[in-house]
């Protein structure tokens, strides 16, 4: 049965779900969607809001990408991604969604998008954007740093909290006032740096100018 993620190279998302993919060692296509270039591909491969990443598996389509992680991992064989101890497994859970509540939209899309990818790649950006995205990611910091440091998840063993925020962090500290606000969360950023090391970050998290 064939797996294809529908995604977009620099979608941070797609990413994530990628290197859920890649740790599991499954195999998957690629179906290159730009939601941004093209929001009727995105409603095409089966997202109703638009977005990327969608996962087909055969007939069966997911979207949302603690969904599909979730799916992927329990779905394949190979290392588990979601601890069995249930105070590691919340605070996995929790990791992953208070970083899509609180977190994706100031630190990825403000400052993230504002700060390095556009004016990387020549596009518009609003630095008004990128000081507000900084500003809001503080909070976030400290949250996951409190995780970090209590190490049920975000230390020792590889989660999908890894898989899921380690696209993100590594995004997030390539700007320099990211890195210098990770650098004040010691437990996050160890694990930012650990995580962004791993094989399938190196190769799924692409230069932004490619
Ligand atoms: N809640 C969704 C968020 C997906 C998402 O926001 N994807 C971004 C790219 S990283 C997107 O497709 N944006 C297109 C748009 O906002 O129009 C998930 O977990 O998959």
């Amino acid at each position: 049965v064939s797996v294809t993620l529908h995604g977009w190279r620099h979608s941070l998302y797609t990413q994530a779900a990628l290197v859920v993919l890649a740790e599991k060692g499954v195999g998957c296509d690629v179906a290159d969607v730009d939601p941004f270039a093209d929001p009727q591909a995105a409603l095409a491969a089966g997202h109703p809001f638009g977005r990327v990443p969608v996962l087909q598996h055969g007939a069966f389509r997911i979207y949302e990408t603690q969904a599909i992680g979730a799916y992927v991992d329990a779905a394949f064989a190979g290392s588990a991604l979601t601890p069995e101890a249930p105070k590691a497994r919340a605070r996995m859970v929790q990791a992953i969604a208070l970083f899509d509540a609180y977190g994706f939209a100031p630190m990825i899309a403000q400052h993230y998008a504002h700060a390095v990818f556009a004016p990387h790649r020549g596009e518009p950006a609003d630095p008004a954007q990128a000081a507000s995205g900084l500003t809001a990611a503080q909070r976030v910091c400290l949250a996951l740093e409190e995780i970090a440091a209590e190490g049920l998840v975000l230390a020792g063993p590889l989660t999908l909290a890894d898989c899921h925020l380690g696209p993100m962090l590594r995004a997030f500290a390539l700007s320099p006032d990211g890195a210098t606000l990770m650098a004040t969360c010691p437990a996050l950023d160890a694990r930012r740096r650990e995580v962004s090391a791993r094989e399938s970050l190196r190769r799924i998290c692409l230069p932004v100018t490619d």
